[in-house]
């Protein structure tokens, strides 16, 4: 079964690399959301991008899910005695990465070039895209009136300002990456990971092409919300502001199908009793432990995606 996944930051990430312990490489494609990217001491930093590239080559650190495992930090350190800006926290091997991929863009390459080429290095067989090779922005509103780019909202600030209105800067003008639109079109399903639906998957939606050939394919999603509360970062806090409601498991089930037909949702049997509200709106739903730490979770996650994919598949057939 040939698989297109969405991707953010660590969630979309720790389904990806589940995804490709199931799969064989030629069979996942990953797009990842780009909207997260900023310059920061001159250099092009795509943290979503390197958080999935980094965890399928087995090269992430463990304890952040973002950036590499035995980092060390003597270059941070040395900017904050400079009085430099150490909100973003940028490892030293980490750095290798920003430095090498602001060369080649620089150069003239683009980002799904540069991609392509660390993926060969990293040992990534998996076909992995930014979402556009354009810059795409995401912008937060907040109650204040005030504009914030992604990164000062998320960790400069903490995801702490209420958010009003989402902005994606660039994207109506944006392509989709070369290869996209290939990969889509030969699809069996998409698989949108348990990644924030306003801020990771929102954003490659948005991309002009991305959609319409996305609404032809089986659609799978996997909740990112667990128990009424986002596994990792604001989602939770984020629902109750811009919707006024209590986040639950069905959330992203109901915004995705708003916006296309979604055909199968995966849950964690901690929000069962939530699945028949799913099923009535004519989604296939199950669940499972989704909490992925390990490989063998990873595995197990995609797995059962995978089921449901097929399960959608097997009712289309008999219709
Ligand atoms: N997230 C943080 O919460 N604090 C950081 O200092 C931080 C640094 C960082 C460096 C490189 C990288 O690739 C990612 C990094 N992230 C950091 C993660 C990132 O900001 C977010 O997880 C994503 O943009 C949201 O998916």
């Amino acid at each position: 079964m040939k698989i297109v996944a969405l991707a953010g930051g660590v969630g979309g990430a720790k389904l990806a690399h589940g995804l490709s312990l199931a799969l064989a490489p030629e069979d996942l494609t990953v797009i990842v959301n780009t909207g997260d990217d900023f310059e920061q001491f001159g250099l092009r930093i795509s943290p979503d991008l390197d958080t999935v590239c980094y965890t399928l080559a087995g090269l992430a650190n463990p304890r952040t899910g973002w950036g590499l495992k035995d980092e060390t930090w003597q270059v941070l350190t040395q900017l904050k005695q400079l009085g430099a800006p150490d909100w973003f926290k940028l490892g030293d091997r980490d750095l290798a990465t920003h430095l090498e991929r602001t060369r080649l863009i620089r150069e003239g390459m683009r980002l799904s070039q540069v991609t392509q080429r660390f993926c060969e290095h990293w040992g990534v067989k998996q076909q992995v895209f930014p979402m556009t090779d354009s810059e795409v922005s995401t912008e937060l509103l907040t109650s204040d009136g005030t504009w914030l780019d992604f990164q000062e909202y998320f960790v400069k600030q903490a995801c702490e300002p209420q958010i009003v209105d989402v902005h994606f800067k660039g994207a109506s003008s944006a392509l989709p990456a070369h290869g996209i639109l290939d990969a889509l079109e030969q699809a069996d399903a998409v698989v949108i990971c348990p990644s924030n639906p306003y801020l990771s998957i929102l954003p490659i939606l948005a991309i002009p092409g991305m959609y319409a050939n996305l609404i032809p394919k089986k659609i799978i999603a996997v909740s990112p919300i667990i128990n009424g509360q986002a596994v990792k970062g604001p989602l939770a806090k984020m629902i109750q502001d811009l919707t006024g409601s209590a986040a639950d498991a069905t959330f992203a089930a109901g915004f995705y199908r708003e916006r296309f037909d979604l055909a199968g949702y995966l849950m964690d049997d901690q929000d069962s009793s939530l699945v028949s509200s799913v099923r009535a709106w004519g989604i296939i739903c199950d669940t499972c432990d989704t909490m992925m730490p390990g490989e063998a979770d990873r595995l197990r996650v995609a797995n059962k995606v995978l089921s449901l994919a097929e399960a959608c598949s097997a009712r289309t057939e008999n219709l």
